[in-house]
């Protein structure tokens, strides 16, 4: 599609699919441009086999073709997402390309990939200056959305609640060289400039991390009214009690679309790639000076990044946690991509005994 039809189009296109965060990405997926007014509309939440979109004409509430009821979870609709509906804008028939997806591996026994939220440009990986702050834990929200294909940013909470909050600010550095830090009291709006400079009118930000933390108080302070609720924490051990239930798209009045994402327990990694060389380039770079190509800095001799660790360059704890997901994800990839072998097997099997079954009726 020539970049002419492309631009007329969205000069054309209603204002709300605009505050939706419609742009040329997925308009040039389009082949029917009647399609586009009518059809097209954002999933702001999803309940189990029903999603809420929002297209030109308002907010509807549809259900999936059958088609989407029976692929896998990774290609069903999920909040951000960006769909086509049937003619009769009461059914989802096509979930279009995305341009990233924030996923992990599903919990407990379920090992299948679990989309968390699509189309997202920035993630929030928000986290709060009290025991929640754990290095470990936002190394694997790091990976995860290096992975997604988002910009990450560390968004540290609950500033207001120590005297000097430098110590969290040192600490969120060493997490991944570069990373954007915003610090804020998610309950006063005059603390969240740095955070708001991340959000623009037409870019969509995830927020993600521990229940308790503050997501949904920065969501409601940063469009200046109650769009969720929040809820206190524990006293003992600072621990949320899980307020947000589901996953939701928000339109800020002022133009930007947050997606406030509950807090997850688990949150397993599978098929990261290169991802977590993303998080860990420090120990990776160190790595190509040990003296055995194969160092795996146990104790062998001539490995550069154990001298690192014991010069203080690097904590022993952030070695052994790229170790813990580089091992994790190895073991998670290889049994999905297992199960995934054993279906197309399984599939083989039931078209085979098929064939057979008509061979006999036919002869
Ligand atoms: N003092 C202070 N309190 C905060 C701040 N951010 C959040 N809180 C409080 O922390 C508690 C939890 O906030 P929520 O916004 O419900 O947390 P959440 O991250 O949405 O939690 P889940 O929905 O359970 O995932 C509430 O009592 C908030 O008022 C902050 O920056 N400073
Ligand atoms: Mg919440
Ligand atoms: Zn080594």
């Amino acid at each position: 599609m020539s970049d002419y039809r492309s631009t007329r189009q969205i000069t054309a296109m209603s204002e709300r699919l605009r505050t939706l965060g419609l742009v040329p990405f997925f308009i040039q997926q389009l082949t029917d441009t009647c399609m586009l007014e009518e059809r097209l509309g954002r999933v702001t939440s999803v309940q189990r086999s029903r999603s809420t979109v929002v297209c030109e004409s308002g907010e509807r509430v549809v259900e999936l073709s059958p088609a989407l009821r029976q692929s896998s979870a990774i290609d069903r609709p999920v909040v951000g997402d960006w769909v086509v509906l049937d003619e009769s804008l009461s059914r989802i028939e096509k979930v279009l390309e995305r341009k990233s997806l924030f996923k992990r591996l599903g919990a407990g026994t379920h090992n299948e990939i679990q989309p968390i939220a699509a189309n997202i440009d920035v993630l929030f990986i928000v986290t709060s200056c009290n025991e929640e702050f754990k290095e470990s834990r936002l190394e694997r929200y790091l990976a995860l959305c290096a992975e997604a294909g988002a910009t990450p940013v560390i968004v540290l909470t609950k500033a207001d609640l120590v005297a000097d909050a430098s110590t969290f600010i040192r600490r969120a550095r060493s997490v991944q060289a570069g990373v954007p830090i915003e610090i804020a009291n998610a309950l006063d709006p005059a603390t969240l400039d740095g955070v708001r400079a991340w959000i623009d009118r037409t870019s969509t930000v995830a927020l993600v991390g521990s229940s308790g933390v503050g997501k949904s108080t920065l969501l409601n302070t940063l469009a200046g009214r109650a769009l969720a609720a929040t809820g206190d924490i524990r006293e003992d051990d600072k621990k949320g009690r899980h307020t947000t239930t589901h996953r939701e798209l928000h339109v800020l009045p002022s133009g930007g679309l947050l997606i406030d994402v509950p807090g997850m327990r688990e949150l397993r990694v599978a098929e990261l790639g290169q991802s977590i060389g993303a998080v860990f380039e420090d120990i990776q770079l160190l790595a190509t000076q040990c003296r055995f190509v194969d160092c795996k800095h146990e104790t062998e001799p001539g490995c550069a990044v154990l001298r690192a660790i014991e010069e203080n360059r690097i904590d022993a704890r952030r070695l052994a946690n790229y170790k813990k997901l580089l091992r994790e994800n190895a073991l998670a990839t290889a049994t999905l991509a297992e199960k995934r072998s054993q279906g197309r097997e399984f599939a083989r099997m039931v078209k085979e005994v098929k064939l057979i079954k008509q061979r006999k009726s036919d002869g």
